[in-house]
């Protein structure tokens, strides 16, 4: 009879084994090796980190685990997609109880090559028939016909697809009831019929049956045990004896169903999680243990950096057509429909992914709440304009920045537009309104809105119109600028200080000054804004949803 313990070692200077080879070396070496059980991805993560040189993915417990009886009342492609958690979840090999493969040979040939592409390592089959019932239940389990049992076994070895991968025969001869002599003869048919190893399952109390068996089966492959019922054996017994693999079978799902009743009753009986709260693992070890660190890594590796745009709202000026509505507000804080102008524009803002804004107050500054937004003063707002304004906020002019007046309404559309624009500076220019509009914010374009101009070169900002009858359009009050683009409006305004013209200026005139010498670009839109100067505009707004 071959001896095939001695026939596999791990190769020394192999570099690293596949799974396949890792649980055929636990086999072979004559190491006494031990897994753990597992029945899920969590679980089997745990068991590596415990050290274990491998997982045993316990029938009992997966089905446990989803609340089954141990009965394939799991189909065996559920139990594939658990087992798929697990390998996805370590590095270790995975020893799949197979239970009875799930039917016939041809089940077997089917569960073997679905077991390969997961990257189990092995698979148990026992010589039972299906559906199985868990060994210790009942007496007395009728047992497969033993060439029948064979040819499961040569039908798994046939389909593996790694030559590494471990089919172990269990025989559950003793725990039915049937004598050595049978378990012997099953093990050696089993074995000739080319299972890399035998389990053998015992029931009893104590270790006799199977140091029993292992003198009598005299190291003819490596036999597998699974000590639930003899839990008080010392390993030492079992290295003596000559076992190769011992499986803890059921450990990890038995203490999971302690600790889970023990903490669910506990917060059932005090309503209250305080006293579980330090004896619970933290929720900050369950990103641990499922690889969140892994995950941020790979956020920075293959997404974008965020962008991060800001705004800086002009809402200063207490506006001179709106007596009545401004007496205790400023503009950007008349209500319409319920919500202020300024909130409406920040809402806008918000989900255009703008959300780094800050506001700059004057008239009646208190009636801007300060809550979600940065608030800046212009304490001067009664003697200065908007450009003195916007150099308030000069420390948050840095980067990609929103420049708008807080009185503008605008769909969301034009602002993803904008955003998207990657001119330094870029201008919104309604093409469609010339003459009703405000003369001041009439802008001359070199192009004008052709419907097609994406086609054509951009449009850029020629000046501020001096003759409303040859004008573009209206600029709308909404700038958009790079970073580059920040730096050249900072530097423009501390050249406007310098030159004693800041206080009085407003953005038009800053506009008219940076196209001195730099391009700014216009971005034409038509219509789907407005901006709220008089009572007329503020019906409008009303409307405008
Ligand atoms: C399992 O863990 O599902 C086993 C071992 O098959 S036993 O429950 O002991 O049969
Ligand atoms: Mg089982």
């Amino acid at each position: 009879m071959p001896n095939d313990m001695n026939q596999v070692a791990a190769p020394a200077d192999a570099g690293p084994l596949s799974r396949p080879a890792k649980l055929r070396h636990c086999l072979a070496s004559p190491d006494l090796a031990f897994l753990m059980e597992a029945h899920s991805g969590l679980s089997a993560k745990i068991v590596e980190e415990a050290g274990f040189q491998g997982v045993w993915a316990s029938g009992l417990s997966i089905s446990a685990m989803l609340g089954l009886r141990d009965n394939n009342e799991a189909s065996w492609t559920q139990a594939l997609d658990v087992f798929e958690f697990m390998a996805d979840a370590t590095t270790l090999p995975i020893l799949v109880d197979g239970d009875t493969g799930y039917g016939n040979f041809n089940n077997v040939r089917r569960l073997v090559r679905k077991l390969g592409e997961r990257s189990i390592a092995g698979v148990c089959l026992e010589d039972k028939l299906f559906p199985k019932t868990n060994s210790f239940l009942g007496e007395r389990q009728p047992l497969a016909d033993i060439a029948e049992f064979c040819g499961r076994i040569r039908a798994g070895k046939d389909s593996q697809t790694d030559d590494s991968f471990s089919i172990v025969a269990r025989t559950e001869a003793l725990i039915s009831g049937h004598s050595m002599d049978e378990a012997l003869r099953r093990a050696e048919a089993y074995h000739a019929a080319g299972a890399d190893a035998i389990l053998v399952h015992s029931k009893q109390p104590n270790a006799t049956e199977i140091t029993d068996f292992m003198q009598r089966w005299d190291r003819r492959c490596p036999i597998v045990i699974v000590p639930t019922m003899y839990y008080a054996t010392p390993a030492a017994t079992f290295r003596r004896a000559g076992i190769s693999l011992v499986i803890w079978a059921n450990h990890l799902v038995r203490a999971s169903i302690a600790a889970m009743r023990d903490t669910a009753s506990h917060i059932a009986e005090t309503e209250s999680l305080l006293e579980v709260e330090g004896r619970v693992t933290s929720v900050r070890e369950i990103f641990r243990l499922t690889g969140n660190d892994e995950l941020e890594e790979a956020t920075r590796r293959y997404l974008p950096a965020t962008r991060s745009i800001r705004a800086i709202v002009l809402a200063a000026s207490r506006g001179t057509d709106l007596d009545a509505a401004t007496a205790d507000r400023p503009k950007c804080m008349i209500d319409v429909r319920g919500t202020p102008l300024l909130f409406r524009l920040l809402g806008t803002m918000d989900e255009c992914g703008v959300n780094d804004i800050a506001v700059v107050r004057g008239y009646r500054k208190q009636a801007i709440p300060t809550t979600g937004i940065t608030v800046i003063d212009n304490d001067a707002y009664a003697d200065t304009g908007e450009a003195a304004s916007l150099a308030c906020a000069l420390p948050r002019l840095e980067g990609e920045t929103v420049l708008v007046y807080g009185d503008v309404l605008f769909r969301r559309y034009i602002l993803d537009q904008l955003l998207a624009s990657d001119a330094d500076i870029t201008v919104v220019v309604d093409s469609a309104h010339t003459a009703a509009a405000n003369p001041r914010d009439l802008v001359s374009a070199s192009i004008r809105n052709t419907g097609f101009y994406h086609d054509d070169e951009p449009a850029l900002l020629t000046g501020i119109a001096a003759d409303p009858a040859t004008a573009s359009g209206q600029w709308i009050g909404l700038i958009h600028l790079s970073a580059h683009g920040a730096r050249l409006v900072r530097d423009e305004l501390a050249a406007m200080g310098e030159e004693g013209v800041l206080d009085n200026a407003d953005l038009p005139a800053l506009l008219q000054r940076l196209i001195r010498h730099h391009p700014v670009a216009v971005h034409y839109i038509t219509g789907h804004w407005l901006d709220v100067d008089n009572t007329a505009d503020l019906a409008e707004a009303r409307n405008f949803s």
